[in-house]
């Protein structure tokens, strides 16, 4: 997701490489056997603080939507991120979010609803029942991962806040705390990073809100404590540490979009056949197979056609991309 704009100086010249660098790091090391010995040893550039403490989320209900593709090791989904309010490298958001506070938390409720205000992290989770959701991520960047996510459906959550008929898009917002997110001291994005979906995709039963990931509670590289994740969009709509969601009547501004609008639209559904300006999305590497594993295809939707391709109908997806 690199952004052309002059300032933006923390930006890798290119995330591609960038990533074919860390699979050759990674893929060296672990050959040697060295994953371990690293995280032992350390060095300077390389080395994490205390682990977070998290807590089990104790009995999941499992989901006809998670895909029976095996998920990434926990390795592989907590240490390789991209969460640029903590850098812009992959292993940075592993490395520097170590004093990020997630609780307490609360989330602000706004706009086009008949409930709206300060709400905590708990007012809004424990009216639900938790669920496992086994999805695959499509970064833009033409690489995914399979994640065991825990999360609510979003739609249960928002239509507790009564939306108004002029709800016809909902934006979500991040946290702006840069005493605990070195990334947002550099002008790297116009923070807080802003995301948004219409109304019905919002809806769909496929969207979640994650507060888990294998069983327990976010880390806060994965966007501690409460997370988007909408499994047939590129992953940077899957906005991180939420803390405002505000129902709007006109399309939200979103982080992405603002930085280079014709890179990164305001749909950025997965779609093989319609290629980022810089490099194709027709196929995408799993990350964790190595260096040598083959690509694979990059499916329609992520392969939630069945589920989403009606969301659409009607709109051109090369234009609406
Ligand atoms: N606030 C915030 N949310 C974010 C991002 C970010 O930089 N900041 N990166 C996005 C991108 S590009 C991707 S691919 C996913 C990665 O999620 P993961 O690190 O949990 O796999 O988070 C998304 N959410
Ligand atoms: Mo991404």
């Amino acid at each position: 997701m690199l952004i052309r704009k002059p300032k933006a100086s923390d930006a890798k010249p290119s995330e591609i490489a960038s990533e074919t660098f860390y699979q050759n790091r990674r893929g060296f090391m672990r050959s040697m056997g060295f994953i371990g010995a690293t995280a032992l040893l350390g060095n300077s550039a390389c080395a994490k603080e205390t682990p977070q403490q998290l807590r089990s989320l104790g009995e999941l209900k499992k989901s006809p939507f998670s895909t029976d593709a095996a998920p990434n090791s926990y390795e592989d989904v907590t240490q390789y991120n991209n969460f640029y309010e903590f850098g812009t490298g992959k292993e940075d958001p592993y490395m520097n979010s170590g004093s990020f506070k997630p609780m307490p938390w609360s989330v602000r409720v706004d706009g086009e609803a008949g409930i709206t205000g300060d709400f905590t992290f708990e007012d809004i989770i424990k009216p639900h029942a938790l669920e496992e959701r086994i999805y695959r991520l499509r970064c833009v960047e033409a690489w995914s991962m399979v994640i065991p996510w825990v999360g609510i459906p979003l739609g249960d959550i928002l239509k507790r806040f009564n939306p108004t008929s002029n709800a016809k898009y909902v934006s979500f917002e991040t946290i702006e705390r840069p005493s605990e997110m070195q990334g947002q001291l550099r002008p790297v994005l116009d923070w807080p990073y802003r995301e948004g979906l219409t109304i019905a995709e919002a809806m769909n039963p496929l969207a979640i809100l994650a507060v888990g990931v294998y069983g327990k509670e976010l880390p806060n590289q994965n966007g501690a404590p409460l997370r988007l994740v909408v499994p047939w969009k590129y992953g940077f709509k899957s906005i991180k540490s939420i803390n405002r969601i505000t129902f709007t009547e006109r399309q939200p501004e979103t982080s992405w979009n603002d930085a280079a609008a014709s890179e990164y639209g305001f749909y950025a559904n997965v779609n093989p056949e319609v290629n980022h300006p810089r490099w194709s999305q027709a196929r995408e590497r799993l990350i964790g197979g190595g260096l040598l594993a083959p690509k694979q295809d990059t499916l329609m939707f992520n392969g939630y056609g069945e589920e989403v391709a009606e969301l659409y109908a009607g709109l051109d997806l090369r234009k609406n991309f």
